[in-house]
């Protein structure tokens, strides 16, 4: 290892950067706490920052009229059943992983602990993490493979995430077949570009978003790891969606196979429930990206179709299959990766150097710098888009109550089993209006699909008004 820089060379370094503030506390601080402010300061990225922010601040947002609705493939495509057998293919030869970002702090649900450990199936309760581990186990039962998955954490949450797959034993799977692993971090900074102090002895960090696991996929020698084991493709998906089907053949199958598709990066995309919903779409500006809801200019956000259909509807579930070497590319960089920094103006609590005070700002008092996932998009060649069913993949957890809710989730879950279970030809007890009378549950261990249900030995009846497990 080496050797921190002294604390004369920090304070060199402080000088030059602007930041002379971080030692203001110096010398009140034990032998300890220097050591580990001297190691904090050591990792902050001071010379870059300057060019980080004014990045942040300039960042060109596609003007209205440079934006084009895009094309996706749908799940009907005349050839879909060569592309789900070419994605098969891949992931029986062992060139798929599955990989979960989970370095979110999940403030908007309210839940005390990493979100993977919220439980959110509509029966049984599991937790988001054991439903994924599952959906893993059974692709890998199907195509008699072994499939690593990689877990993004975050400082603030990767020793309760360890602890909750030790606690449930790595969910059944070989413990060498999980790799967990966290996020980078970066200084939150006060609007004339200072690094804020969260504590005398430490300035404030925050995770670098969900742009930083291409990052982090590196420093942690995961890409290494894909290189030595033959994985050339990711399932990248989010910790808050039950219904994702992490391995899914017909996505990968265009992904790695479609003409316009350089298997470098791909997505997947929902029809927008209405012009108001709170996620990214795909647009082409020229190249294939998202707008995040919040950059949509009105006359974008609402426009439609002479058929009324919404002109920019295909929302991002933040689904995607990625290239390894386009990761390797993307992060071959001084910074750590391409990607462009985006910045958020919010309140954080720090200690102010003057007086020592610890202060709780009343207003936005910082910029938060973070990347996103989909910005590499920008950088693929020939990025491809398949449009998914809603009730099939996308019932997110984000808030407590409400819109994309504990319970607006658990009622999708249930509608997709329902569904399911009906084109399976297994009778379901339903109100005179068709709606489900009964609140049911499938195992990714028993089926991914109504196909698996056919195959299986029929489930007890379902009680009507009642639940069930299958
Ligand atoms: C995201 C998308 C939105 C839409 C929606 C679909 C962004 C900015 N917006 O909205 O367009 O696709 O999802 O559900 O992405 N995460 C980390 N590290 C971080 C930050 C986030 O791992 O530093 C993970 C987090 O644990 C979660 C995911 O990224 O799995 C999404 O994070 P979010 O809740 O901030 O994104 P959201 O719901 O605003």
């Amino acid at each position: 290892m080496t050797q921190p820089p002294t604390l004369s060379e920090t304070r060199q370094r402080l000088e030059r950067t602007g930041q002379s503030h971080l030692l203001a506390f110096w010398g009140t601080l034990d032998e300890a706490r220097r050591a580990s402010l001297l190691e904090s300061i050591a990792g902050l990225p001071l010379e870059h920052l300057p060019a980080m922010l004014a990045q942040a601040a300039t960042l060109a947002k596609p003007a209205a009229a440079d934006i084009r609705p895009v094309r996706p493939y749908l799940r009907t495509h005349p050839e879909a059943a060569r592309y789900r057998a070419i994605g098969e293919d891949l992931v029986r030869r062992g060139k798929v992983a599955a990989f979960l970002v989970a370095g979110g702090q999940g403030t908007r649900l309210g839940w005390r602990g990493p979100k993977g450990t919220y439980p959110a199936t509509p029966v049984a309760g599991k937790p988001l993490f054991r439903v994924f581990a599952e959906q893993i186990t059974a692709a890998e039962r199907r195509w008699n493979v072994r499939i690593p998955w990689f877990v993004m954490t975050s400082e603030a949450n990767h020793h309760d995430t360890e602890r909750f797959f030790d606690d449930n034993r790595w969910f059944g799977r070989p413990r060498a077949d999980t790799m967990l692993f966290a996020q980078g971090m970066v200084p939150s900074v006060s609007l004339d570009g200072k690094v804020l102090l969260e504590h005398a002895w430490q300035p404030a960090l925050n995770p670098d978003g969900h742009g930083g696991a291409l990052k982090a996929l590196r420093a942690a020698g995961a890409l290494e790891h894909m290189q030595a084991s033959g994985i050339e493709h990711l399932c990248y998906f989010q910790v808050d969606n039950p219904n994702v089907h992490v391995i899914d053949p017909l996505f990968l199958g265009l992904h790695v196979a479609a003409p316009d598709s350089s298997a470098e990066m791909s997505s997947k995309s929902v029809l927008k429930r209405d012009v108001t919903e709170k996620v990214g779409v795909f647009v082409k500006a020229p190249r294939l990206t998202v707008l995040e809801y919040s950059d949509a200019p009105r006359e974008v956000a609402e426009a439609r179709d002479p058929d009324g259909q919404i002109t920019y509807g295909e929302g991002s579930i933040a689904i995607h299959a990625i290239g390894v070497d386009f990761i390797r590319r993307l992060t071959d960089h001084p910074l750590g990766s391409v990607l462009p920094w985006h910045r958020a103006i919010k309140k954080v609590p720090f200690v102010d150097p003057a007086t020592g005070a610890a202060v709780e700002p009343g207003e936005a008092n910082a910029v938060k710098l973070e990347c996103f996932v989909f910005d590499a998009l920008l950088e693929a060649q020939g990025p491809i888009v398949l449009r998914t069913d809603r009730v099939e993949e996308f019932a997110p957890i984000k808030n407590a109550s409400g819109e994309d809710s504990p319970a607006t989730s658990k009622a999708i879950q249930v509608e997709r089993a329902v569904r399911w279970l009906r084109e399976a030809g297994i009778a379901v007890p339903a109100h005179a209006n068709g709606q489900p009378d009964c609140t049911v549950e499938i195992s990714p261990l028993t089926a991914s699909g109504p196909d698996d249900l056919r195959r299986s030995p029929p489930p007890k009846p379902i009680p009507r008004g009642g639940e069930a497990l299958i």
